[in-house]
């Protein structure tokens, strides 16, 4: 485990390229680090949004289908922190200048009635959800040409930066196999399906509940769980209109603003 004060420096660095949409070269190139020094990273970050007042809302699984896995190159399941400054009102308009080249994909998203913890079943987790919904997230890595290891992932927040939930649906339906397009104008790039996610987004939950409670932040009731891409994730431009549409769950989309360089700088 790194010490304090670079473990300090390290999450001041990305808070600050996340806060300012100003990319970075990679500082672990070879993939050093130990994992748990890139999450200690991560949680350091974050801390430092809630001090400036941004609350908790949940977590996001990254690397959970298979599509995402291959367009990132890495394999292994990751997660990251979600603060209510990341959440984008369905069918708003989202500014350009917040992000440095943002990507978004299709996801489903989780919300809790009550808290989820440890080792648990699926029957359990299914239990602990109150609903379900179509969901987009955009991730804007921090690093130049989206370029990056497993530890450099993790400590930038599983990319993670900014994210869409559509109407929220009773849990108890089937959703293992919900067939789901992501469409930019109009047009569907992406095609895909929830049993992407682990085989079934459950397992995705499921994991989302053991990795947040090793990590000492057990979920929450009311917290949101975003079970990760189905598919490869496309790039966003301005005056694009972007959606995912998911069998029985519907849409959720928000349109894309062009950025004014005032808007940039007057941004805390
Ligand atoms: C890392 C984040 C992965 C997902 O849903 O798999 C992720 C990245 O692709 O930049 O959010
Ligand atoms: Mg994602």
């Amino acid at each position: 485990m790194g010490s304090l004060a670079m473990i300090d420096e390290y999450a001041t660095i990305l808070d600050d390229a996340a806060r300012n949409a100003h990319e970075l070269t990679q500082f672990d190139p070879n993939a050093t680090m130990p994992l748990e020094t890139a999450y200690a990273i991560q949680a350091a970050s974050i801390r430092r949004r809630v001090q400036r007042g941004e609350a908790r809302v949940g977590v996001k699984m990254g690397f959970t289908s298979r599509a995402k896995m291959l367009q990132m190159g890495l394999s292994d399941v990751i997660w990251g922190r979600l603060t209510a400054g990341m959440q984008i009102e369905e069918g708003t308009a989202v500014d350009i200048s917040r992000f440095i080249h943002p990507r978004v994909e299709p996801e489903l998203a989780f919300i809790l009635r009550r808290p989820l913890a440890g080792t648990v079943t699926g029957p359990e987790a299914l239990a602990a959800v109150e609903a379900i919904a179509p969901a987009l997230e955009i991730i804007d890595s921090r690093y130049q040409n989206f370029k990056f290891t497993l530890p450099e992932v993790i400590a930038d927040n599983a990319s993670s930066s900014g994210f869409v939930i559509g109407t929220w649906h009773d849990p108890h339906t089937d959703f293992d196999n919900l067939g789901l397009t992501l469409n930019i104008d109009g047009r569907t790039l992406q095609v895909g399906s929830t049993a992407a996610l682990l085989g079934h987004p459950l397992r995705s939950l499921v994991a989302a509940a053991r990795l947040a409670a090793l990590a000492n932040e057990p979920l929450q009731a009311g917290w949101i769980v975003m079970a990760g891409g189905a598919t490869p994730a496309e790039w966003i431009k301005p005056g694009q209109y972007v959606s995912v549409e998911m069998q029985r769950l519907g849409r959720a989309g928000f349109h894309v603003r062009s950025g004014t360089s005032t808007a940039k700088s007057l941004r805390t």
